[in-house]
């Protein structure tokens, strides 16, 4: 399957890792959209949100709970950050591997859109 994050998860194309565990990875964006901007991925391949089910909820709710521990040290926890996943082609999803953008460090808008 020709994935660029599951080649990041394999160590094929290079990233600067924000968090990794057994499970999941997190590295930086490659182009941040605030200061701090790290994706949260499951290291098996689940194209988006719409893919997930009863058999991949576990690493969804693993993802969910190490997102505060990456929020914290990286100090955007106290100010706030934001987490997105875009899905589908009408959200912008461009890589087609599941991610949660973590986004802070800054104001951010307003606006979801
Ligand atoms: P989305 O539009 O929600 O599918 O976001 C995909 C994000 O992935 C986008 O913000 C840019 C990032 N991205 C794409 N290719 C790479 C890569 O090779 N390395 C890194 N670090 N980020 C990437």
């Amino acid at each position: 399957m020709d994935c660029i994050f599951c080649k990041i998860v394999k160590g094929e194309i290079p990233s600067k890792k924000a968090y990794e565990d057994e499970k999941i990875l997190a590295f930086y964006d490659i182009n941040p959209q605030a200061p701090i901007h790290i994706l949260v991925i499951p290291k098996v391949h689940i194209a988006s949100v719409d893919e997930i089910n009863e058999d991949n909820s576990e690493i969804i709710s693993h993802i969910f709970k190490t997102i505060p521990k990456i929020a914290k040290e990286h100090a955007v926890n106290d100010k706030g950050y934001r987490v997105i996943s875009n899905c589908g082609d009408d959200a912008c999803q461009s890589v087609k591997h599941l991610h949660f953008h973590i986004l802070g460090g800054r104001q951010l808008s307003e606006s979801m859109a």
